[in-house]
């Protein structure tokens, strides 16, 4: 039986970097969920006869969630409707199911990186037919679209047992609930040289990867441990958790504390990798080694030739502008072009569409090519094990042995988290203005070559968009600001800094960029407006 329900618009439905991430209890306030669910639909003209993919990273409410999106899917004509099994589905895992069954889009309710539970946070991320999360134009006709709503559509049933996998019929939809892990693994099949992994842990190779109790817990045991024959117990952290156990599921040296623990103690073993919340970050070490993102987006692109999918060519990459310029530098080596797009997964989509890249990256622990639309965590570890499998050398060996090629960004991010949003904005928008002053001034040996606003003009759809701030320094070293697009309260300001060298190469990240890192503060007057003296983060 469809209903009709009225609702009052809630003002706040505004898409950030990743979709739309709110407290859950925001999320659960009565109709908040519904109405931003009826706005998409009513925004993209109707979903009546369409199909789409469902899943989640398993946090709080991702069930409740499910259900109702279901019987809104229903009442409203959706013809299909693909579900991960008990309502698990990472986010890269969507992005292939939805490009597959060519299905007109994806909803996967995950947060992300932002810790889980009642009293943290939840989210919607929406992928339309590309299978890239959908671009700035429509998140901000669905904004404008969710003032004024009025009404939304839901089947009044009990609720639909999505335990087993299968096809059955709700009011003419067809629910097809699906193993969320089965074509997901398949597709790395088709890229990776899997027959070589089983070789590299068969000869006795070790490595840790840690879920941290979110929804890639029972891909690694499958692909680490069942596939590829790691030990058991190579998989930690590996069952999802409602609230991630407490975690903040976000694969840095911060928050993956018992990996770091485990790889920086005596008997760590020979590769560690973390994932976030849904899957699509991740974090690369070795024995006492981090690897940087930036760093590692550049590594794959250097070694390209080894993986069977790649090994004829690849087209161009791309970076977001936060990330270090390592990857040009190795583009520009291997006779490729070098994208730089503004902070969010969605803007490599028209790049990897018009042929023009295959991979990219951000230093946010984000690394990914086009056989999806979005980032791909457990793709990214693949990668890092099939180098080591083809060259037998240990994950430092090979980063150290890059930096010697091509030199080597020094890379550090500072956030500070938690400032008043009215301050943030400020401190923006006069550091913006102060920007042309700043051209050709000197701070002590760094000489600023340009400040300017990052602005990205898309080749594709010609759209452009404005998105941080930028310092350059005539040695290469440069500062990027801007305002975090997923967090739930406040306002967190990240300062993204590189330092390029090409004979210091074993020196700490953060001693090389101290004297960057002091022109940054100052420049943005950051301790007197924030009156912050550290930063909450450095990753
Ligand atoms: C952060 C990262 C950004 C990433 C985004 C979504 O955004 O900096 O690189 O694309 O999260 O990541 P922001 O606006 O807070 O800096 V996630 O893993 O959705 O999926
Ligand atoms: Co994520």
């Amino acid at each position: 039986m469809i209903k009709t329900i009225s609702t009052t618009p809630y003002t706040d439905q505004k898409m950030g970097t990743g979709g739309l991430r709110k407290k859950t209890k925001v999320m659960m306030q009565p109709n908040y969920f519904e109405n931003f669910i009826q706005t998409i639909f009513n925004t993209i003209g109707g979903v009546k006869g369409k199909t789409y993919v469902v899943g989640g990273d398993g946090r709080y409410f991702n069930d409740i969630a499910i259900q109702k999106f279901i019987k809104m899917a229903a009442a409203n004509g959706v013809a299909k409707l693909i579900i991960g099994q008990n309502g698990y589905m990472s986010t890269p895992a969507g992005s292939n199911v939805l490009l597959k069954n060519k299905t007109n889009g994806a909803f996967i309710f995950s947060a992300s990186h932002n810790p889980g539970g009642i009293d943290n946070d939840f989210g919607v991320k929406y992928s339309d037919e590309t299978g890239g999360q959908v671009p700035t134009s429509i998140t901000d006709a669905i904004y404008k679209n969710s003032q004024s709503i009025s009404e939304y559509q839901i089947l009044d049933v009990p609720d639909v047992d999505i335990s087993k996998i299968g096809t059955q019929q709700l009011e003419g939809m067809t629910i097809e609930v699906i193993d969320p892990i089965k074509d997901y693994v398949e597709m790395l099949e088709g890229i990776f040289d899997f027959e070589a992994l089983k070789k590299l842990f068969k000869s006795g190779f070790t490595m840790k990867f840690d879920a941290m109790n979110a929804v890639t817990g029972p891909y690694g045991k499958r692909i680490f441990e069942e596939i590829l024959g790691a030990a058991p117990g190579s998989v930690i952290n590996a069952t999802p958790k409602p609230d991630f156990g407490g975690l903040h599921p976000d694969p840095n040296m911060v928050y993956a504390k018992e990996l770091i623990g485990i790889m920086y103690g005596d008997n760590a073993p020979d590769f560690g990798c973390a994932n976030d919340g849904d899957g699509d970050r991740n974090m690369i070490l070795g024995k006492k080694f981090f690897v940087s993102p930036s760093d590692s987006l550049s590594i794959l692109t250097d070694n390209y030739k080894l993986i069977p999918a790649y090994k004829n060519g690849i087209y161009g990459v791309a970076k977001s502008a936060a990330t270090s310029t390592a990857v040009c530098r190795t583009a520009k080596a291997l006779g490729m072009d070098c994208y730089e797009v503004p902070t969010g997964w969605k803007y490599f989509v028209n790049l990897m569409d018009s042929k023009r890249i295959t991979f990219c990256g951000e230093e946010s622990f984000g690394t990914g090519s086009s056989h999806i639309r979005e980032k791909d965590g457990i793709w990214a570890i693949l990668f890092w094990l099939s180098i080591i499998a083809a060259t037998g050398k240990s994950v430092e060996e090979i980063t150290k042995e890059h930096w010697k090629k091509y030199g080597r960004s020094y890379y550090i991010r500072f956030d500070f988290e938690g400032i008043d949003k009215a301050v943030a904005d400020k401190l923006m928008a006069d550091l913006e203005t102060k920007l042309p002053s700043l051209n050709g001034k000197k701070f002590g040996e760094y000489e600023v070559s340009e400040a300017a606003p990052f602005i990205y003009n898309d080749p594709v759809d010609g759209s452009s968009t404005k998105n941080g701030l930028v310092v350059k320094f005539a040695d290469g070293s440069r500062i990027v600001y801007r305002l975090s697009g997923t967090g739930t309260s406040g306002a967190t300001l990240r300062v993204y800094m590189e330092k390029f060298e090409q004979n210091h190469l074993d020196e700490e990240p953060l001693n090389m960029l101290k004297d960057i890192a002091k022109i940054a503060a100052e420049i943005a007057e950051i301790r007197p407006r924030t009156g912050k003296q550290q930063p909450d983060v450095i990753t």
